[in-house]
């Protein structure tokens, strides 16, 4: 058990190949194995026992750091009273309360919670229940999904169907039929080392309106955005952006969701971007921090309104929603979610990150100047870094100082020739220093 535990930690094991690994260079990487064999609060340990420095919170999913007792504790309890309960025509109380605590945070009258495993589940749902939300409505001819070029929505073919990253997409055949997609608004003529959201862009949301002019407004069904682009290299949204798709969805009917699988639980400085940038969707899509990576769960959060219509639309005693997965409001996860949320409030995390921020963004601005840095970007607690790619070699100069960091006991995440910083909401600023330090001399001696 917890506190107890005296086992030794494990080292390499012998066999790297049965497992074929997610999003990774396998070959690469099982020539040269960095395994991570234990965590507590902002750092791992390697399987060469050293320290790492956690600059990434996991995959951005760790927000309140690594193996937090009450959440911990929660978890043993749970499954050690009941590991598993079905959740059709069925229900289990940890369940409830944790939609419960989760709707207590969202803005708005975003006030109901469907359960879903990951964001990626989480993104299907929400599309799934947009198509049906319309036909249940009355308006079945209202089909039509419209993302964002750059967008990450996982890697359900829902989500890279209104997902905008082309390696994601172009192996997986046609994708979902009747999808469009917004221009991203990344933009280093003009937006390059601005610090939070940039003046210029958000004219680029008007690009909806030439989309409702090419399909009629009667045959789309939702537009999903990430409210800041996180797997594609950190993209703020510019002022004004977001405020401006709410306008022409609500001009023509059509829903808004908000992917805030990344943007949500304090990462920046508030419960959710939408409260950050005063813009409620209809829908939101959550995962990562809502049960801080402990046990996998994600959610769609929906207004009121979406919720009645489905109530509204089928005979007292019928399913209204024919859509759910076996572990949805899994009990260990809702376990994790209540103890997590619980947590972030005791701690007043969120409120940490908006007060640690500025020093972060001086902290990441202090690396403009340094060899073949492009351009940093920030928001709340997150940072991009982007490098000119090497010639005829894009994505190694991030790699290289991604293995470089590592070694000295830092852990970074790239994404092409971006380097995207999220850490856990507890770092100090000591810890800040050195994420911002070892890099700083990473990129001067790869130069
Ligand atoms: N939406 C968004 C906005 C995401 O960032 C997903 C959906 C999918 O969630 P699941 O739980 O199905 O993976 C994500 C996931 C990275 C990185 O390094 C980002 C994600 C996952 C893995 C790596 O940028 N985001």
């Amino acid at each position: 058990m917890y506190e107890t535990d005296d086992t030794p930690l494990p080292g390499v094991p012998n066999n790297l190949e049965a497992y074929w690994m997610p999003f990774t260079a396998n070959r690469q990487f099982k020539s040269n194995p960095r395994l991570l064999v234990a965590a507590k609060d902002m750092h791992y340990t390697s399987h060469d026992g050293r320290q790492i420095l956690d600059g990434t919170a996991g995959l951005w999913c760790v927000n309140a750091g690594h193996g937090r007792a009450k959440i911990v504790e929660a978890v043993q309890r749970q499954v050690a009273r009941m590991d598993y309960a079905p959740s059709f025509q069925m229900g289990h109380p940890i369940a409830f309360e944790a939609a419960a605590k989760l709707t207590a945070m969202l803005p708005g009258d975003l006030d109901h919670i469907f359960f879903t495993n990951s964001g990626s589940e989480a993104v299907d749902t929400a599309l799934k229940i947009a198509i049906a939300y319309h036909r249940v409505r009355g308006e079945a001819s209202r089909t039509r999904l419209i993302g964002r070029e750059r967008g990450y929505h996982g890697v359900g073919f829902g989500g890279i169907s209104v997902g905008g990253i082309s390696g994601n997409r172009k192996f997986f055949g046609s994708l979902l039929p009747g999808v469009d997609h917004l221009p991203h608004t990344h933009d280093l003529a003009h937006n390059a080392f601005t610090r939070g959201p940039p003046e210029w862009g958000a004219h680029l949301a008007d690009e909806l309106e030439r989309i409702v002019a090419l399909h009629d407004a009667s045959t789309i069904a939702a537009v999903i955005v990430e409210p800041l682009a996180g797997s594609t290299g950190v993209l703020v949204p510019p002022r004004g952006y977001l405020e401006r798709l709410r306008q022409i969805c609500d001009k023509y009917g059509i829903l808004l969701i908000f992917d805030e699988v990344i943007t949500g639980f304090g990462r920046l400085g508030s419960s959710f971007a939408a409260e950050h940038f005063g813009v409620v969707p209809d829908m939101a899509t959550l995962a990562k921090g809502i049960s801080n990576g402990t046990i996998p769960m994600g959610g769609v959060a929906l207004r009121r309104g979406i919720y009645e219509t489905f109530m509204d639309g089928a005979p007292e005693n019928a399913i209204e929603l024919f859509h759910g997965y076996t572990y949805s409001g899994h009990p260990v996860a809702a376990a994790a979610a209540v103890a997590t949320l619980d947590l972030y409030q005791e701690e007043g995390l969120f409120q940490r990150a908006a007060e640690l921020a500025p020093y972060w963004e001086d902290a990441a601005h202090a690396l403009r100047g340094l060899p073949h840095v492009i351009d940093v970007r920030n928001l709340g607690i997150i940072c991009g870094i982007e490098l000119a790619p090497i010639e005829g070699k894009p994505t190694k100069r991030a790699f290289d100082a991604f293995l470089a960091c590592y070694d000295k006991g830092v852990l970074i995440r790239t994404t092409g020739d971006i380097i995207a910083l999220s850490p856990p909401l507890i770092i100090d600023r000591k810890q800040i220093d050195t994420l911002f330090g070892t890099l700083t001399d990473v990129l001067k001696a790869a130069a």
